[in-house]
C-alpha cells in the first residue's frame, strides 16, 4: 500500500465498534466519524471516557501543573500530594528554559513536591505544606510561589488556598503565594486544568505591572506556546528579526513579569487556541486586546501569521520588514522541502495527539505531500474539531461547567481598547479574523477518518488495519505502534527533536520525517516466529 487509493477507511467504524458492549459501542460511536469539509459533522468531544477503556488522556493536575504553569521558571511550582503526581510531570514534556537578566532563576530543573504519606492523609497535610513553603522560601527566595492540588487533597480537604493566604501573611506578603484546585478527578481530561490555571494567572498575576519596556514599538502576546524542544526560542528569534516585541510567551520560557505585564500588549496571538482561550478572552474584556489565530507550525503558516500581524499594525515599513525576513527564510526552507519531498511525497499520516497539534502537524505533513487520513484529539472540545463559527457558543464550554468563569478584573477598566469597533470591523473586511478559528475538520479531506478520545484498542485496529506511514502521539503508545512494524513520532515532546515552529523548526522537521518515516528499518519489525518456519515438539509421557 503506498497511495490512498488502496485504502478503504470506510470498513473502521463497523469493525471497532463490533467488538464492543453495546452500550459502549453506542458512545464510542459519536466519537468515531467520517469527515466531510463542506459540511462538518458533529463530534463528540470533552466527555468522561468510559471506564475500562485505555485511553491516552491525562488528568487535571497534569493540565493545570505540569501544562500551563510548569513552564514558568522563576515561580517555584509546588505539588501538594504525594510523591508520584510530581515525579511524573518532572521535565517530561521538554519544555526548554533559558535564564536571563530579566530573571536569573531556573526553577525547572527541581521537583518541588510535599511528598504526602499515610499519616497526612489521616490527619491531614496542611502543615505539611505550610513547612514546605518555608523551605522553598528561605532556600530560593522566590518572587512567587503556587501549589497545586493532586486528587488525594481534594478528598480529604485540604485547603490550600486557605494555606497560601496564611503564609502570605506569615511571610509579610514578600512572596506572592496561590494555589490551584486543579485535583486530578476535577474534569474529564487535562482541559479543565487548563481553565483552572488560566483562571489562577489572571486572578494572581496578570495585570500586576503597568511597566512598558522593550526594544520594539509593536507589542504582541503569544498564547498558547510552551516551548517545547525549544519552540519558543524559535519563534522568539524570528519575532525579534522582524522587529516585534514579545511582551509575554504563554507560558513557554515565561517569568512571572511576563504574566504580570502581559496586559501591555497591543495583540495576542493564540497558539494553542485549546490550553489558554480563557485567556486570551479575558485579557479582551478587561484589557481591551484584541487576539486572533496563529499557527507557527509550517512555514507557510508562519508567514501566514507574520503577515497577519503586519496587517494588524498597519505600519508599511514592519509590513516591508515583515516580507523581507520571509523571502529570506524561505530559501533553505525551499531547499529542505524539495529534497523531502523526493521520499516522502505520498506517505499516509495519522496523528492524534492533545488538544491542538494533531491539527497544526497537518500542516507540515501536507508541505512533505503527506496526507493525514486519520487524527484525533485526546481532549479538545468540538469546537476544536468543528471550528468556532459552526457550533453555537453555549456549547463551546461544556465541561467547565463547574469552573469559575471570569470575565472582568475590578479596575482594569481603566485600559482603553487597542483598537475601535470599526478599526476592527475594517481589518476584518481585509481577511482578519479576530475570536474565531477554523478547527481541523474544515482543513482534512472528506472521507477521512476524525477520532476523539481514541483507545488503546482502537489505536491497535488503526495499524492493523491500515499500516500509516508514520503514527504520531506520544509515549504511551509510541513502542506498542514501534512493534507493530509502524513508526511513531512524538508529538508531545518530540522525542529528542525539536524545534519545529517557525522557519527553522520546519526544516529540522522534514528532515526527521524523511528519515522516520521513509526508513526500510521498520519492515524488519517482524518477530522470528513470525516469518520464519519454527519446529514444533511434542512432549511423549
Ligand atoms: Fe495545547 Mo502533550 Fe500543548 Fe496541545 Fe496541550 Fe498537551 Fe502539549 Fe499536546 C499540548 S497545551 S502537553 S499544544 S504543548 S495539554 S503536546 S493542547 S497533549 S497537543
Amino acid at each position: 500500500k503506498d497511495t490512498e487509493k488502496d485504502i478503504n477507511l470506510a470498513e473502521f467504524k463497523e469493525e471497532v465498534l463490533a467488538a464492543y458492549p453495546k452500550k459502549v459501542a453506542k458512545k464510542r460511536g459519536k466519537a468515531i466519524v467520517y469527515n466531510d469539509p463542506d459540511e462538518i459533522p458533529q463530534i463528540q468531544a470533552n466527555v468522561r471516557t468510559i471506564p475500562g477503556i485505555i485511553t491516552q488522556r491525562g488528568c487535571t493536575y497534569a493540565g493545570c501543573k505540569g501544562v500551563v504553569l510548569g513552564p514558568t521558571r522563576d515561580i517555584v511550582n509546588i505539588t501538594h500530594g504525594p510523591i508520584g503526581c510530581g515525579f511524573y510531570s518532572w521535565l517530561t514534556r521538554r519544555n526548554q528554559t533559558r535564564p536571563d537578566e530579566q530573571a536569573p532563576e531556573n526553577f525547572i530543573p527541581y521537583a518541588f513536591s510535599t511528598d504526602m504519606q499515610d499519616s497526612n492523609i489521616v490527619f491531614g497535610g496542611e502543615e505539611k505544606l505550610k513547612q514546605a513553603i518555608r523551605e522553598a522560601y528561605e532556600l530560593f527566595h522566590p518572587k512567587a510561589i503556587a501549589i497545586f492540588s493532586t486528587c488525594p487533597v481534594g478528598l480529604i480537604g485540604d485547603d490550600v488556598h486557605r494555606v497560601a493566604r496564611h503564609m502570605t501573611e506569615e511571610l509579610e506578603g514578600k512572596v506572592n503565594i496561590f494555589g490551584f484546585s486543579c485535583e486530578g478527578y476535577r474534569g474529564v481530561s487535562q482541559s479543565a486544568g487548563h481553565h483552572i490555571a488560566n483562571n489562577g494567572l489572571y486572578k494572581n498575576l496578570i495585570g500586576n505591572d503597568d511597566s512598558v519596556d522593550g526594544k520594539y514599538k509593536f507589542r504582541i502576546n503569544v498564547l498558547g506556546e510552551y516551548n517545547i524542544g525549544g519552540d519558543a526560542f524559535a519563534i522568539e528569534t524570528l519575532m525579534d528579526k522582524c522587529g516585534i516585541e514579545l511582551v509575554a510567551t504563554m507560558s513557554g520560557n515565561s517569568t512571572k513579569k511576563q504574566f504580570e505585564t502581559a496586559h501591555t500588549a497591543d495583540l495576542s496571538l493564540v497558539m494553542c487556541h485549546r490550553s489558554i482561550n480563557y485567556v486570551a478572552e479575558m485579557l479582551e474584556t478587561s484589557f481591551g486586546i484584541p487576539w486572533m489565530k496563529a499557527n507557527f507550525i509550517g512555514a507557510e503558516a508562519t508567514a501566514k501569521t507574520l503577515r497577519k500581524v503586519g496587517k494588524y499594525f498597519g505600519d508599511q515599513e514592519l509590513i516591508d520588514r515583515i516580507e523581507k525576513v520571509i523571502a529570506e527564510e524561505m530559501i533553505p526552507v525551499k531547499e529542505a522541502q524539495e529534497k523531502a519531498l523526493e521520499k516522502t511525497k505520498g506517505k499516509l499520516a495519522m496523528l492524534f495527539v492533545g488538544g491542538s497539534r494533531a491539527h497544526h502537524y497537518q500542516e507540515l505533513f501536507n508541505e512533505l505531500g503527506m496526507t493525514t487520513i486519520s487524527a484525533g484529539y485526546e481532549f479538545g472540545h468540538r469546537d476544536d474539531y468543528e471550528g468556532r463559527s459552526v457550533i453555537p457558543s453555549i456549547q463551546i464550554d461544556a465541561d467547565s461547567r463547574n469552573i469559575e468563569q471570569i470575565t472582568v478584573k475590578e479596575d482594569a477598566t481603566r485600559f482603553k481598547p487597542r483598537k475601535t469597533e470599526e478599526e476592527l470591523k475594517a481589518l476584518e473586511k481585509e481577511g482578519l479574523e479576530f475570536n474565531g478559528y477554523e478547527g481541523m475538520m474544515a482543513e482534512m479531506k472528506k472521507g477521512t477518518l476524525v477520532i476523539d478520545d481514541l483507545s488503546h484498542y482502537e489505536m491497535g485496529k488503526l495499524i492493523e488495519m491500515y499500516h500509516p506511514d508514520i503514527f504520531c502521539a506520544g509515549i504511551k503508545e509510541k513502542f506498542c505502534v514501534q512493534k507493530m512494524g509502524i513508526p511513531l513520532k512524538q508529538l508531545h515532546n518530540y522525542d529528542y527533536g525539536g524545534p519545529y515552529a517557525a522557519f527553522e523548526g520546519a526544516i529540522n522537521f522534514y528532515k526527521d520525517i524523511e528519515q522516520i518515516a521513509c526508513c526500510s528499518i521498520w519492515k524488519e519489525m517482524k518477530a522470528p516466529w513470525e516469518k520464519e518456519d519454527i519446529v514444533e515438539a511434542e512432549y511423549v509421557y
